[in-house]
């Protein structure tokens, strides 16, 4: 049994970080991008996206920082940064006692009174009664719900990837079918055919990716991302689980993944670049929704995550970021940010889970401890 995993990423300045998001007092022309290069500073538009801000921010890497404002006039020069990340993992021993079908086991949706047993220690084992109607009252909801919507809603899950074979999941991936082939599947290209600069983006990128092979292929190499997406989107079947809506499309976005927690780390853009990338590429692919179970702490924002953020929402997309697994208080971002919807989590029987922040930048408690999802089929369950 899995609990829901919230990654809390521990973000902290490389040391071999030599990379710098730079805002400009204004767009640099051609002229001057190649006088930057033959100093030797390796200089490119941080992202095409035409806002104010980031039509005149950079990704500037160079062995000499102060080479950057000696050069041009600067606004804001901020630190990218590299991260480690842990998630808290299921107790062994932790099972549910009901063994009928598998929505039985689903509280978050519908609490029956399902119990949980974990093993505290050797001996001892903690039993957790859930309470009916501690859930999202979703038997009640979902069906007129579901009838008003206008169109398929799209929520992209910017995360560790998604397994994007598993039966559970497989038909709910948003597909951008021009940079796809002719069956629908991604393909290795060199054509960018909607001309927004990823090339063979035919479902989400991974934005970890070392290679452009990777790069296109989102998949999911710690289980996180296709939990996270079955809890939203599972097919609604006779197998299996079941997600919050079947009609809901899921746009894979990995930033992460068993690379940060490998050496191979340093051979991939940074995090904090990584996701700020990943949020707006989910702006501009028409994202509903962004889902963000992950954090940074207040000491590590910057403008260019914030400009991000801002960017997202100012075309309207919801964002809801986890309030992060730290059993306190802390200010955690985007939780923390004023417009992002901050979760943290329930146990089932009503109770704040023992991990879950709390305090006043947590706007909505939910089911978030014990919860069933879908695991990548290439991982094999633990016991
Ligand atoms: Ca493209
Ligand atoms: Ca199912």
């Amino acid at each position: 049994m899995k609990r829901l995993l919230i990654a809390s990423l521990l973000l902290c300045q490389s040391a071999w970080s030599e990379t710098f998001i730079v805002e400009m007092k204004k767009t640099l022309s051609l002229d001057e991008i190649n006088y930057g290069k033959s100093l030797g500073l390796k200089i490119e538009l941080f992202d095409k996206t035409q806002t104010d801000y980031f039509k005149k921010t950079y990704r500037i890497e160079t062995q000499n920082k102060d080479l950057i404002s000696n050069t041009f006039s600067v606004v804001t020069l901020e630190n990218v940064y590299r991260a480690q990340h842990f998630s808290l993992e299921p107790k062994k021993g932790s099972v549910f006692t009901r063994p009928d079908q598998l929505f039985n086991l689903q509280w978050g949706l519908q609490n029956q009174g399902q119990k949980t047993r974990k093993m505290i220690n050797d001996i001892n084992e903690e039993v957790i009664e859930g309470k009916p109607n501690v859930d999202i009252r979703w038997a009640d909801a979902i069906k007129k719900i579901e009838i008003g919507m206008k169109k398929e809603p799209l929520v992209a899950v910017i995360d560790m990837g998604i397994d994007l074979n598993h039966p559970e999941i497989k038909s709910r991936l948003f597909k951008n079918t021009v940079e796809c082939n002719e069956k629908g599947e991604i393909h290795d290209t060199d054509e960018d055919k909607d001309n927004n600069g990823f090339k063979g983006d035919c479902t989400g990128w991974n934005f970890a990716g070392r290679t452009m092979g990777e790069a296109r292929r989102p998949i999911d190499d710690t289980g996180h991302g296709t939990h996270i997406a079955g809890i939203i989107a599972a097919e609604s079947n006779s197998t299996g689980i079941t997600g919050v809506s079947s009609k809901i499309k899921i746009l894979p976005i990995k930033v992460t993944g068993a690379i940060d927690s490998s050496q191979d780390r340093k051979n991939i853009q940074p995090l904090t670049d990584r996701v700020a990338k990943g949020i707006i590429y989910a702006t501009n692919m028409g994202a509903d929704v962004i889902n963000l179970s992950l954090g940074w702490p207040r000491s590590m924002d910057t403008k260019y995550l914030n400009e991000a953020i801002g960017f997202a929402l100012s075309r309207n997309v919801i964002i809801v970021a986890a309030a992060g697994n730290n059993n306190n208080n802390a200010n955690i971002l985007p939780c923390a940010h004023y417009d992002v919807i901050c979760v943290g989590a329930a146990t089932l029987d009503g109770s704040l889970a023992a991990f879950s922040n709390f305090g006043g930048e947590v706007d909505v408690i939910a089911p978030g401890d014990e919860i069933i999802s879908l695991i990548p089929t290439n991982i094999v369950p633990e016991q």
